[in-house]
């Protein structure tokens, strides 16, 4: 029998037991810390497991992360090198990034946060929309996530660049690529969404020399991962006055504690890492695919390439 063991402190096992049943009545399923003999672990479904305790599985085939960022597992310097991890990657999520960014593309343009604000303190005030050909949007990672968001953005007319590792050919979207050509993206971008990963060379890429690069009044959307943004930076730039805003779904600490600027800060809106979310039944079988997968030696499906980080 193979054995799947459930590791998180955020996810109800409930309804993720009751998928995995759904499809293999034969998986036997263990949720941590009630792990059992730690020999019978074949494959884990991991967030944010303790560091060094993947270490002590002996047999594990299969190392699946509950979403599509995987650096709260490789994060772990003692991961067993040979165990192959993979991702998250479906359709619900995409979609629900695309929304997300389309919706905080749309809120800044049409400057909703203003026009709420005014409500609130009974001003009726006309507020011209900016031009939308004239208002460009970046998007660094194309990705699963990155490329439906960037595409969606450019249906909706805006002018899109999309910034990656490698050359992409997206409908409506420019392509830029590397740290060559960095500045040159960032220098065009009137707002810009950040949906990397966070790996080593993507770790504090939204800083003070990064950010300063973006046009005076650009906004930042990220909903990649906290530790892409250097937050101090990010809010001297606000008070600057150099950024008109940004829009958070992910922080270093999650929630921010709660003296945290970010909470009151006028120019900021904190969403609660809900930019996209995935459930058991449409997560639940591309899992148990792989660990049929990997108890039989077939290649994986989403698989993370550990030396890039993604
Ligand atoms: P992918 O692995 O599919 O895509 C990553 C993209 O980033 C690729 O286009 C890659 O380029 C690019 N990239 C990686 N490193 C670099 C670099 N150093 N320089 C330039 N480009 C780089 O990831 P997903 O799109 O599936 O997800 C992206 C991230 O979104 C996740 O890792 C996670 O952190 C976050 N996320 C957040 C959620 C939320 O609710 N807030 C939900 C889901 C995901 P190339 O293609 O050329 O290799
Ligand atoms: C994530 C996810 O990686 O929710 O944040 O998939």
């Amino acid at each position: 029998m193979t054995t799947l063991l459930f590791i998180s402190r955020v996810h109800d096992p409930a309804p993720w037991v009751a998928a995995f049943r759904r499809l293999d009545p034969e998986l036997r399923v263990r949720i941590w810390p009630d792990t059992g003999p730690v020999e019978a672990v074949d494959a884990v479904l991991a967030w944010t497991p303790p560091p060094g305790f993947l270490a002590s599985l002996p047999n594990l085939r299969l190392i699946s992360s509950f979403g599509a960022g995987i650096e709260h597992v490789l994060g772990d310097a003692t991961l067993p090198p040979s165990v192959p991890v993979t991702r998250i990657v479906e359709e619900r999520l995409t979609r629900g990034m695309s929304e997300y960014v389309a919706l905080h593309v749309l809120r800044h343009h049409r400057k909703l946060g203003l026009i709420e604000a005014n409500q609130r303190a009974g001003i009726w005030k006309w507020l011209p929309p900016a031009d939308t050909p004239r208002t460009t949007v970046g998007v660094m990672g194309l990705g699963a996530m990155g490329a439906a968001a960037a595409v969606q953005v450019a249906q909706l007319g805006f002018p899109v660049l999309g910034w990656s590792a490698t050359p992409k050919a997206l409908p409506g979207v420019e392509s830029f690529v590397g740290e060559d050509q960095r500045d040159e993206f960032l220098r065009l971008c009137n707002i810009l969404v950040c949906l990397l990963p966070l790996t080593p060379a993507t770790r504090g890429i939204l800083n003070r020399s990064t950010l300063g690069r973006l046009p005076e009044g650009a906004y930042v959307i990220n909903a990649g991962r906290g530790g892409h943004l250097v937050e101090a930076d990010l809010l001297a730039l606000l008070d600057s006055g150099h950024l008109a805003g940004a829009t958070l779904d992910v922080f270093a600490q999650e929630p921010p504690p709660p003296d945290h600027p970010f909470w009151r800060h006028p120019k900021v809106l904190m969403t609660p890492h809900n930019a996209a979310d995935s459930l058991p039944q449409t997560v639940a079988p591309q899992i148990v695919d792989n660990i049929r997968r990997a108890m039989s030696g077939q290649p994986l499906i989403n698989l993370v390439d550990r030396t890039r980080g993604y």
